[in-house]
């Protein structure tokens, strides 16, 4: 187990001390004045799976009065929640008690933006839609793109290393990330907000508060291991996916690649889910450079979406025989040649002796390109209002995204689960360029005998492919159990290890990511 110390609960005279530093506006406390309605949306994730008894919400607006808060908290041995757009699904952004939530909502500034380089430094609390619009003009994108995209904060993308729709073309944020500036569980504030493409230095700035500081127990800690200190540790890297165990990000440095001159998108029909491998593998030959999304949805995910009004629905005949779709985007630098390419792959596929497809869609309009994208973006909307949903982020191989479908909703039938007062859809759909399926089983409400059918037959099966139980959503609350279908010993007890060493009174987002 990590750390689990005696935490306290947060008292009036906390509140006296906060009261100090910080605006009235930004202490939200049903100890004072606030009704428990109102700290309802922070209590409880959007799915209305997770539930906390929070009575404190702070919101500072500054990386000094984070520091201030988590100083105090760290001697008064206050557990703390860290919290961006709260749009997570893994349970890792609400309290499980009455931890003190720390929202970042307010420190939501651009720093700069160097539009040569494209590098972005912004506060935490920026919503990642909110960047995407600001370095828009200046001909730039951001390097993730997800279907919350209108309300998660970048901050807490970072913190859960979010994967999204662009991971196939700009790679994973431990790539695009620069740099980091952290305040970590004693109050100290590690800057890292380098803009550097290139460092191999390893720490570089640090604002010592304390007599020892994280950073020096960090490198007795790795020398212990006999590891070479001083090499060049890239500490940034710790706190990417780190769910707010180990620090609260206060501020990213990340490099925003220049906006493609030409976007396209098509949907394809497929009759086979055996198909999408071959499809993928001709898709990436053909296409090669200007391919920027391959994304799978089975018929049930489509039949959602559409049934819930996310994008355009396609017409009864283009969607005849399809037992699944994939959304194919491409971004590059001249229209004319990128949709010669395109429609070569489309009459390629269609006028094949066995056609991999039974139909393409191509988007011929601004608004059409997002209204597929939407269809893709819209199937979590769609879920959630068809019912309560219990979501499984793995990844497996790409060719056994329709077994694990298919096995899940056999074994929930042979539990007597599959019918309309339990159990009523099992779909699949996600990233078949980063072998990321989100195996989502829709139900009428969340109940044990569901999640015991559930768990731990789909850890068992991610498992028996060596897969990973957590592809891009994050450990959160749901998962700290299952973390040994993917990880060994070694590396759990490593990472207790560096808790430990981090946060020795176990303050931070206590029983999220490690037990
Ligand atoms: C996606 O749509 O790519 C997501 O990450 C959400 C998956 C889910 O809602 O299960």
């Amino acid at each position: 187990r990590a750390t689990r110390c005696a935490h306290t609960r947060v008292q009036h005279s906390d509140i006296d001390h906060f009261r100090q530093f910080l605006q009235p506006s930004s202490i939200l406390s049903t100890l004072t004045d606030a009704a428990p309605a109102d700290l309802e949306p922070f209590n409880n994730d959007w799915m209305g799976k997770y539930h906390g008894q929070a009575t404190t919400v702070l919101k500072p607006r500054t990386t000094e009065e984070v520091a201030k808060i988590v100083s105090w908290c760290s001697q008064r041995r206050i557990p703390i929640v860290p919290q961006g757009g709260n749009t997570g699904l893994v349970g890792g952004s609400v309290p499980l008690r009455d931890e003190l939530i720390l929202s970042l909502a307010n420190m939501n500034k651009v720093r700069s933006f160097d539009p040569v380089s494209g590098i972005l430094v912004a506060d935490a609390g920026c919503i990642l839609q909110t960047l995407t619009d600001y370095v828009g003009p200046h001909n730039h994108i951001m390097p993730l793109d997800l279907g919350a995209k209108g309300s998660c904060h970048i901050g807490g993308n970072v913190a859960t290393n979010a994967g999204g729709l662009r991971l196939l073309r700009y790679g994973s944020l431990h790539g695009s990330v620069l740099g980091l500036e952290v305040v970590l569980p004693d109050g100290q504030v590690l800057d890292q907000l380098t803009t550097l493409r290139k460092d191999n230095t390893g720490p570089r700035h640090f604002l010592p508060v304390h007599d020892t500081s994280p950073l020096e127990r960090t490198l007795v800690f790795f020398k212990s291991l006999t590891i070479k200190p001083y090499s060049g540790y890239d500490l940034k890297q710790l706190f990417i996916g780190a769910e707010g165990t180990l620090g609260i990000i206060t501020a990213v440095s990340i490099l925003t690649p220049p906006s493609p001159q030409a976007s396209n998108n098509v949907i394809l029909a497929l009759p086979h889910f055996d198909n999408v491998l071959p499809l993928y593998k001709t898709v990436k030959r053909d296409l090669s450079e200007i391919l920027s999304a391959f994304e799978f949805i089975d018929r049930t995910a489509y039949n959602l979406a559409v049934k819930h009004g996310q994008g355009r629905a396609l017409s009864d005949e283009e969607v005849e025989g399809a037992q699944c779709f994939v959304l194919v985007e491409t971004s590059g630098g001249r229209r004319d040649h990128d949709e010669e390419k395109l429609n070569d792959l489309l009459e390629h596929l269609l006028s094949a002796e066995q056609p991999l497809i039974t139909n393409g869609v191509l988007s011929q309009s601004p608004a059409q390109f997002s209204s597929l994208w939407a269809l893709r973006e819209g199937v979590t909307e769609a879920v959630s209002k068809e019912g309560k949903a219990y979501k499984y982020d793995i990844s497996v191989p790409l060719s056994s995204f329709k077994i694990v479908v298919d096995k899940t909703r056999e074994h929930l039938a042979s539990k007597g689960l599959l019918h309309d007062k339990a159990v009523k859809h099992v779909l699949g759909y996600g990233h078949v360029g980063d072998g990321n399926l989100h195996l989502n089983i829709i139900a009428d409400a969340y109940t044990q005998e569901i999640q015991d059918a559930l768990e731990p037959f789909v850890y068992e099966i991610v498992a028996s492919y060596r897969g990973s139980i957590s592809a891009e959503h994050g450990i959160g609350a749901m998962k700290t159990h299952a973390l040994p279908y993917s990880k060994n010993d070694v590396a759990i007890g490593l990472m207790k290890q560096i808790k430990q060493l981090l946060d020795p009174h176990g303050i931070m987002n206590p029983g999220k990511v490690l037990e």
